[in-house]
């Protein structure tokens, strides 16, 4: 493998993005990753950056996204920007030779999300991972292991729950589709080791007197390989946040349980803690996403869900849009997988 980075010394990151998701992505490369450190962060609110760079201790800190990539001092960059400039800085990356792992979605297109692809490919090697920090959480992987061991036998059907507890405003359809869903979309294909190859989108809008909103996504899949699937996606459930996923093969069921908290029967009641949102259930998946991630760039190059990954899912995701609002069936058109993404 030809290595991006030369190196096993602590690899120097900078991370594009310091709200939420990209704070707890700060937090997990300053305490949880020994080999990395976090030399410059770059946020549009200042007051923030100067918070998260005094805590982490960068030594930079930028309100323009490119001008941390192209910092020397920065050797391999984290993108938490919003979604809409998710797939110019992964291009920026790549063009600076730097290796990114960008949140997902790629790109809010799957036009915008090739671009990123065909920069990477004349390029000649992966420098791009995608936050589908699914594929790290210990359930997931366990369903995985199981399916792929055989002993289920062949796997006939996906099924992948993913709730969220509120939002405000209302969310469009492409929004839920293409921000929460793309997750789902990317474990139903990551699962079933096979490609989507129809989609079928049902969904509740938010608002009855606007159709463009949503809170209730229903999305039919089938494969190419004969299998089927579904994902509910639910983006107002008020209760709480819950991510599951369900394995049918033709001799038994594999599934998670995203209630990990100890039950309690108490008063003739039974209960049990709901988590709040993905960054409480998928805590120890961003801890290992990160840890995997900069382990991969010492041995040479990323491994994880690659920029075809997160190109794909924005394929299948335009489709599921396009089904929404047309209330018919449609067929997903994924061209031919370059070389450079064969795993393994
Ligand atoms: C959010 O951006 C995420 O990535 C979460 O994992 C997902 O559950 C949520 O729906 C998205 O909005």
């Amino acid at each position: 493998m030809r290595k991006v980075l030369m190196s096993n010394q602590a690899i120097n990151v900078g991370v594009i993005g310091t709200g939420g998701m990209g704070g707890r992505h700060v937090n997990n490369l300053t305490h949880e990753v020994a080999a990395a450190q976090v030399v410059a962060v770059m946020d549009v609110d200042e007051a923030r950056l100067r918070t998260v760079a005094a805590a982490c201790g960068a030594r930079h800190t930028f309100t323009d996204g490119h001008a941390l990539i192209s910092h020397p001092d920065v050797e391999a960059v984290l993108i938490a920007a919003p979604d809409r400039f998710h797939a110019d800085l992964a291009r920026a990356c790549i063009a600076a030779g730097k290796p990114v792992l960008c949140e997902k979605p790629l790109a809010t297109t799957a036009a915008e999300a090739y671009n990123v692809v065909a920069a990477e490919v004349a390029g000649g090697r992966r420098l791009v991972q995608v936050g589908f920090m699914r594929e790290y959480d210990p359930a997931h992987c366990q369903v995985k292991r199981m399916i792929d061991s055989g002993a289920l036998g062949k796997a006939l059907a996906f099924s992948g729950t993913h709730i969220n507890a509120s939002s405000d405003p209302a969310r469009t359809v492409e929004d839920v589709i293409s921000n929460s869903a793309v997750h789902d979309i990317h474990s139903a294909r990551w699962m079933m080791g096979d490609e989507i190859a129809t989609v079928y989108t049902s969904y509740v809008p938010s608002d009855p007197r606007r159709p463009e909103t949503a809170r209730m996504v229903l999305i039919q899949l089938t494969y190419s390989g004969g299998a089927i699937g579904q994902i509910e996606c639910n983006a107002e459930a008020g209760y709480g946040y819950e991510v599951d996923v369900k394995m049918t093969g033709e001799r038994g069921v594999v599934q998670t349980n995203s209630l990990r908290s100890a039950v309690v029967r108490l008063a003739n009641q039974q209960s049990q803690w709901v988590e709040e949102d993905w960054l409480q259930r998928f805590d120890e998946a961003y801890i290992d996403e990160v840890r995997a991630w900069v382990h991969s760039l010492q041995q040479g190059a990323p491994t994880g869900p690659s920029a075809w990954d997160g190109y794909v899912s924005m394929v299948v995701s335009d489709a599921c849009i396009a089904s929404a609002k047309r209330g018919q069936p449609v067929a997903v058109e994924i061209p031919e997988m370059p070389g450079i993404y064969q795993r393994g």
